[in-house]
């Protein structure tokens, strides 16, 4: 639809309409709107936020489409609240909401529509909404926490009938629990979340999840269940046994139920001491140790308004803070899929076990019609040894099983409060043979939207782009945790920030990592200090150290730099604060060689080490590394808040850190005392250097990989080094490391099968035997940060300016690939990369969203190597701005739409 101009006189405006009409016909162009998001959710419930901010995503047959203006409307009802108005600008990640105050506990709708550069103005969106949430703890007042009498190893059930007498408008409910809680409402569940209410560092922030359950009451009589399990709150956690300082000592719930009628009335259900309570079939519940189910004990019927609960007993009601309470604003954990075994096996041994194919997490269901009382227990593992037989020694104290008691009817088991990480299932106490059909898996990880794809011509490193999603998959289980088999599965914040810019790529992970990142600056201490794992667990204290603590500051900053909402920035800017002035407290003459830190977790080191080949990287070096990044992302976050003065302040203070790592690690011949792959690569990629060493200490960079002929940096240095060594020149060795089919390299576990990556360069030797039972998982994704340098490098695909506003395409071909593809959903849409070697021939099509821009680099021996775009000379080409030959490459710079450069003749093209 195109706008005419008001002040057009009538009879022209005719001619006009009558023109456009036969232009319209000829050539249509389409341009739609989608993805409308609030707050970047997709109508969201439970929304505190006063200004949420609005955003969508256009598309356009069209080259070269920006938004021009926008409109916005947002209606209560029908009502119209808010009209922004014609807006003339290109923003569509983050409008904020400009009308009146909003109200607690109500829906409210909203419709944009946008014009374009090419005079389009598109139709009114389809009308998308959000629930408010409840904006004052106060109105939580009117609910109390109800408890069981006693706390026992049995999951609580509750229960409270109540009838509607008029027909209904809406009813949502807002519900949280100390403990995992399941809701029910006339015995069917409430939403589709597990482990509800999520993962915080629960005594300064509790989520409560809000829930539109207004086509689930009856008119008539109702019944509000809920069942609870220990889980982070109560359950065992930590890899040390640490004494419980959360506030609650028993599990707890605290429900709100807003009816509101079609009169206008309105009906509040709360928790109270009306409630009734039991135990059902659940009778153990950790998340370490597995789930017991008696199907026995089974009270059918429990959360509906039929049951009689005349033997129930009166809950406990009991008074905790309410300050604490938060709306949960990440996605929660939901199924995604049901996997059915690939294989049944019998070991060595003769243990029975079903092979699922792929190591993941989740929790198996079981439907059997067994024997009364006949108990059928499981087991995880993620690996068969050696000899082929069921491995566990690697999940430490961690029972990981299931236990199920059949009634002697059909039963369905399936865990509620727990999740295992595994890929063999070993079955006792059924027998005979095992019937695959029984059994499926439940995969389990949050619910964050995919966003990258990578595809190539080598199979196995398509494996690796696989292993690398699976690790996010299950490590995404509401916090970001290291692994999740063991008895460990904690959200360790250098693994976080080693693996963001991977998993920024492969999925939507900005809500995920917004709620995580409160909960660190929540545990961080008064002085500044930030904690090595978040959600911390009390009593296990570990703060201070470099590359984990500076998760406080990489990970807003990569946030900002991948979703373009400058709004992380602002939540995090005093936590990060806190964590660099700490760090300049404790150095001194601006070289910071105090704490205890970590190292390069993980490097490579050989057991007998008489030829002096263990890569060791000193520590303070790399803390010097770590604290001037931090310091240069502080900088940039304050000048992207304005704050010009922090800015300078911390630019100046970044340049002096530099200088006193070179004082004090580099020698005048371009070494560094430490001369490994992570402290060189370190170095050159913080640009620790002055200028005219850099080149140097990239050249004694490649000389070591050429030495080693592999890769030996542990989680510190394996984000960087590959991108080092392409950035500097070195793609044919960054090439070399991917493609590395021998211990250490990536492709080493692929050739093992492995189907995620493994903490370790070598948990599995040749042989299949294990080296390490202690520490050693094969769900680790620290080393899936290779990822990023696929995407990113390798392919090429690359943001410019915060959010993919604008973006780079500069492909780095080699290492016997034929062929390399991206794609990539970025803030603004869908856009990808793809490059390919044909005979002759290099192509690349690429595709570029609308309301961006991107620069693309053609990889060219020389400015006069013939390039053609879409079958034309590309210097024929009209529109297109060719910005010139530099470093191998001719630089184009092109608007949205899709785009096919081919360079013919590639006989004396560089290999980047
Ligand atoms: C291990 C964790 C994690 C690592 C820390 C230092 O126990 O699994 O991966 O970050 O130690």
């Amino acid at each position: 639809m195109s706008s005419l101009n008001k002040n057009v006189p009538a009879n022209m405006k005719l001619k006009i309409a009558f023109i456009l009409m036969w232009v319209n016909l000829f050539a249509v162009a389409q341009v739609n709107l989608s993805s409308l998001k609030v707050n970047h959710l997709m109508s969201p419930e439970g929304l505190t936020e006063k200004k949420p901010t609005f955003s969508w995503i256009i598309t356009s047959n069209e080259r070269n489409t920006m938004q021009e203006a926008y409109e916005i409307q947002v209606f209560k009802g029908d009502k119209l609240i808010w009209n922004s108005g014609r807006v003339k600008s290109d923003n569509s990640l983050t409008v904020s909401y400009g009308g009146d105050s909003l109200l607690s506990a109500t829906r409210y709708f909203w419709q944009v529509r946008v014009w374009d550069n090419h005079s389009h103005c598109t139709n009114w969106s389809t009308k998308a909404s959000w629930l408010t949430g409840l904006f004052s703890v106060d109105e939580w007042k009117k609910a109390s926490w109800i408890e069981p009498q006693k706390q026992s190893e049995a999951s609580p059930l509750f229960r409270k009938q109540f009838s509607v007498a008029k027909p209904i408008a809406s009813a949502v409910l807002y519900i949280t629990s100390h403990g995992m809680y399941e809701a029910s409402i006339n015995g069917n569940k409430v939403g589709k979340s597990h482990f509800t209410p999520g993962w915080t560092s629960y005594e300064k922030r509790l989520q409560y999840q809000t829930y539109d359950v207004t086509g689930m009451l009856n008119k008539g009589s109702n019944a509000l269940g809920v069942m609870l399990g220990r889980g982070w709150y109560l359950g065992r956690i930590g890899y040390k046994v640490v004494p419980k300082v959360y506030s609650a000592e028993k599990v707890g719930a605290l429900a709100i139920m807003i009816v509101s009628y079609l009169d206008g009335s309105k009906e509040i259900i709360t928790t109270d001491k009306t409630w009734k309570t039991s135990t059902g079939e659940v009778v153990f519940s950790e998340l370490y140790d597995g789930e017991t189910v008696d199907a026995r004990l089974q009270q059918k019927g429990w959360n509906t308004p039929v049951f009689d609960d005349s033997k129930w007993e009166a809950v406990q009601v009991k008074e905790y803070p309410f300050d604490n309470l938060v709306s949960s604003e990440s996605e929660p954990v939901v199924t995604h899929e049901l996997k059915s075994p690939i294989a049944v096996i019998t070991t060595p041994k003769g243990e029975k076990v079903l092979d699922f194919g792929q190591n993941m997490s989740g929790r198996e269901i079981l439907t059997y019609k067994g024997t009364r009382g006949q108990v059928i227990t499981t087991s995880h593992a993620e690996v068969l040894d050696e000899k082929g037989n069921f491995y566990t020694a690697n999940l430490r104290s961690a029972k990981a099983q299931g236990r199920y008691v059949c009634s002697g009817e059909p039963d369905r088991f399936e865990a509620r409060f727990t999740f295992y990480g595994f890929r063999y299932l070993k079955v006792e106490g059924i027998d005979g043979n095992l019937n695959p059909d029984d059994f499926k898996v439940a995969v389990v990880f949050s619910d964050m939207e995919q966003t990258g794809t990578f595809n190539s011509s080598n199979n196995l490193v398509n494996q690796l782009q696989s292993n690398i999603q699976w690790g996010l998959y299950s490590n995404f289980v509401d916090i970001p945790s290291d692994c999740p088999q063991r008895d460990e599965r904690l959200g360790w914040t250098g693994d976080a920030q080693a693996f963001f810019r991977t998993a920024t790529f492969n999925r939507d992970v900005q809500n995920f990592f917004r709620k995580w990142l409160k909960d660190l600056a929540a545990d961080q201490s008064p002085d500044g200090k930030v904690s090595h794992i978040t959600p911390i667990i009390p009593g296990l204290v570990g703060k201070g150290n470099t590359f984990w603590s500076d998760a406080s500051t990489i990970i807003p900053w990569q946030h900002y730099m991948a979703y373009g909402d400058k709004q992380i920035l602002e939540n995090q800017y005093s936590s990060m604060k806190k964590w660099v002035d700490y760090m300049v407290s404790q150095s001194k003459d601006y070289l910071w060689t105090t704490g205890s830190h970590h190292g390069d977790w993980l490097f490579y080191s050989v057991n007998n080490d008489n030829l002096g080949v263990s890569a060791v990287t000193y520590k303070p070096l790399i803390q010097q590394c770590f604290f001037a990044n931090s310091l240069d992302i502080l900088s940039k976050s304050a000048a992207v808040l304005g704050k010009s003065e922090d800015a300078e302040h911390y630019a100046e203070m970044t340049t002096k850190v530099k200088s006193a790592f070179c004082n004090a690690y580099l020698t005048p011949g371009g070494y560094l005392v430490s001369a490994t792959q992570t402290a060189f690569a370190l170095a050159l990629n913080f640009e620790m250097l002055p200028e005219a060493q850099r080149p140097v200490v990239a050249a004694h960079l490649a000389d070591n990989v050429r030495q080693y002929g592999h890769i030996t940096t542990g989680f510190v240095g394996t984000p960087f080094i590959c991108h080092v060594l392409s950035e500097w020149g070195y793609t044919d060795l960054a090439y070399k490391l991917l493609l590395r089919k021998e211990y250490p390299g990536w492709l080493y576990p692929i050739t093992m099968g492995a189907t995620t990556m493994w903490e370790r360069w070598n948990a599995m030797l040749p042989d299949h035997t294990i080296p390490s039972n202690g520490m050693n998982s094969f769900n680790h994704y620290a080393y899936g940060s290779i990822g990023d340098w696929l995407y990113r490098d390798a392919v090429g695909l690359h943001e410019t300016s915060a959010g993919f506003k604008t973006m780079m395409i500069k492909p780095h071909p080699g290492g016997e690939f034929t062929q390399m593809s991206v794609t990539e959903l970025t803030p603004y849409g869908l856009a990808s990369a793809a490059w390919r070697k044909d005979n002759d021939a290099f192509s690349m099509d690429v595709s570029i969203p609308v309301n961006t821009t991107a620069t693309i680099f053609i990889p060219v021996a020389s400015t006069d190597q013939r390039i053609l775009l879409d079958n034309t000379k590309l210097s024929d080409v009209k529109g297109i701005q060719v910005e010139g030959f530099g470093e191998g490459y001719i630089k184009v710079k092109v608007g949205s739409g899709t785009y096919r450069f081919v360079v013919p003749e590639i006989k004396n093209q560089p290999n980047k």
